[in-house]
């Protein structure tokens, strides 16, 4: 098959939105504050972004409920409405492909081919996949004791309130409001501050392709002040956060201070990722490398504990390093770089203070471990090896690119170390012996198991965390059921029919 043609991008692209969006429209903040966005590859500022705050919020929240009111255009929408006004957002989505990829590069620093296909055409499949679901969601017969005719109808909860992360801006933009939208919701979402502005250009899409006013609100804000007022918020009827644990924590003591309302949290991981010493070394060398830099380690899904079975360790190690060393760093624009810069200063930091502590705990550095150029957030691609349980770099999310490698004897040992973690995001087994792999795929606490390949998410299957990786699903039919309310109807019959 002929590789997809990707589109030449614009370094250059025009900032056409700033603004706060609520009820179909760009404002300004209530405040009159903004705040700075900054470009990762340069460390300079980008543009200014309106900063949204409580009052904010509670502007938009009430914009969200009108929308949401019985009888408002949105309430009276056929589902199969709702679904052409997604695929018309996934259309125009297309039509605007470069720019949007284009405009990520610059606001994220990834590099842009993965832009184009992880931010815009990921998304547009999973609008499309949700399009499909809004007129397919449907309650049951129930066969009750007595004269009664029992039936449930799956309605819309309401007022969804969307808290995503940068490591994905556009896809995990849609990942929230594909859903709720499919399901008869409104959304107040607000994107991470260091990424707003691919967020706020898909508000004006949401605009074009015809979604009533107040059906989706975005808000570019920071986290313990607009975030924390959408999570608290007593007219806000469901969360859904991305991000990491100890925020995720936060929410979810807030919604049950607040009004108790839904809440569906994707956190953190520290996936493990088995290579036995009968897989195919080729394929487990190219995606533990891919799983480990992808994104420049900045995945929740990451396998970031590569376990080596021992007659093959020395072998792997040494080809991982040779794949790392090859890994293409700089310009995110120049389509023949792999690799780009951490999103801001505060992630860069944190992933060389934990390759620092990898260094000193007697990790074994095979390659990488400092930053790469002298401007911008660029980390150089780091492999470990000898890596031990017990080691920072064993247990903390590292969340940038750094691989480390474990080695290991027999399967009993490597699923009690697999486990050994308070994250259940993620697990990846490489074998030939298919009893082996299922084995792993059974007993490994996480909410996917890849088999003889890194593929953690698509689009119509489940996707979440066991353990303190969260709770709720993604992305399925179990993704658009985390946005209804199930309800129980019961009429009185003459007699038992
Ligand atoms: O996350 P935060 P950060 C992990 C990863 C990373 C670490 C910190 O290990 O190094 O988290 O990243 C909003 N109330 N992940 O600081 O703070 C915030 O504005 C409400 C894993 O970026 O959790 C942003 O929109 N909202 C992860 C979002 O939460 C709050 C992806 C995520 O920010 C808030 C990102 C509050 N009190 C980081 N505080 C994954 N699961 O993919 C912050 N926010």
């Amino acid at each position: 098959m002929a590789a997809p043609r990707v589109p030449a991008p614009d370094p250059n692209p025009e900032i056409k939105y700033t603004q706060i969006f609520i009820n179909n429209e760009f404002v300004n903040s209530v405040s009159g504050k903004t705040f700075p966005t900054i470009n990762p590859a340069t460390g300079e500022k980008i543009c200014d972004v309106q900063e949204a705050e409580k009052a904010d919020v509670d502007k938009a929240v009430a914009a969200a409920r009108a929308a949401f009111q019985l009888g408002s255009p949105w309430r009276n929408m056929d589902a199969s409405q709702r679904g052409r006004l997604l695929l018309k957002l996934a259309g125009l989505i297309q039509r605007d492909a470069a720019y949007l990829a284009s405009l990520e590069t610059l606001d994220n620093g990834k590099p842009y081919v993965h832009s184009y296909f992880a931010d815009v055409m990921s998304p547009i499949q999973n609008l499309t996949y949700f399009a499909g679901w809004c007129d397919k969601i449907t309650g049951k017969t129930i066969p009750v004791d007595g004269p009664y005719f029992t039936y449930t109808r799956m309605e819309p909860i309401g007022v969804c309130g969307g808290i995503i992360p940068w490591n994905f801006p556009i896809n995990m933009f849609i990942w929230k409001v594909a859903p709720a939208l499919a399901a008869g919701n409104t959304v107040v979402i607000k994107p991470a501050e260091q990424t707003p502005l691919t967020a706020l250009y898909l508000a004006s899409l949401i605009k074009e392709a015809g979604f009533p006013p107040g059906v989706v609100n975005v808000l570019p804000g920071y986290g313990p002040t607009c975030g924390a007022h959408i999570v608290e918020h007593m007219d806000v009827d469901k969360i859904a956060f991305t991000g990491s644990t100890e925020v995720g924590k936060i929410i979810q003591v807030a919604a049950g201070k607040s009004n108790v309302k839904r809440v569906s949290l994707e956190l953190g991981g520290k996936s493990p990722l088995i290579v036995f010493a009968d897989a195919d070394l080729d394929t487990a060398v190219e995606e533990a490398h891919r799983s480990a830099f992808f994104n420049q380690g900045q995945v929740c899904c990451a396998g970031t504990r590569t376990f080596v079975q021992e007659g093959v360790y020395d072998d792997f190690v040494k080809r991982s390093v040779e794949r790392a060393m090859q890994r293409t760093v700089g310009d995110p624009f120049d389509m023949r770089n792999e690799h780009g810069p951490q999103v801001d200063k505060d992630m860069f930091d944190k992933v060389i203070r934990l390759i620092e502590s990898g260094k000193n705990q007697g990790a074994n550095l095979q390659c990488g471990g400092s930053r790469h150029g002298d401007k911008g957030f660029f980390i150089q691609p780091t492999v470990f090896s000898d890596v031990q349980d017990d080691m920072t770099i064993a247990k903390e999310e590292i969340f940038g690119p750094v691989m480390s490698i474990f080695k290991f004897k027999d399967m009993s040992e490597v699923i009690d170390r697999a486990n050994n973690t308070t994250y259940g995001l993620s697990a990846f087994v490489f074998t030939k012996d298919i009893d082996k792999a299922l084995t792993i795929a059974n007993s490994v606490q996480a909410g996917t198991v890849s088999v003889n390949c890194y593929k953690p998410t698509i689009t119509q299957a489940p996707f979440g965390g066991f353990k303190q990786s969260g709770h709720g699903r993604e992305l399925g039919e179990y993704g658009v059921l985390e946005y209804c309310e199930v309800k129980t109807v019961t009429v009185k019959l003459s007699h038992k029919m």
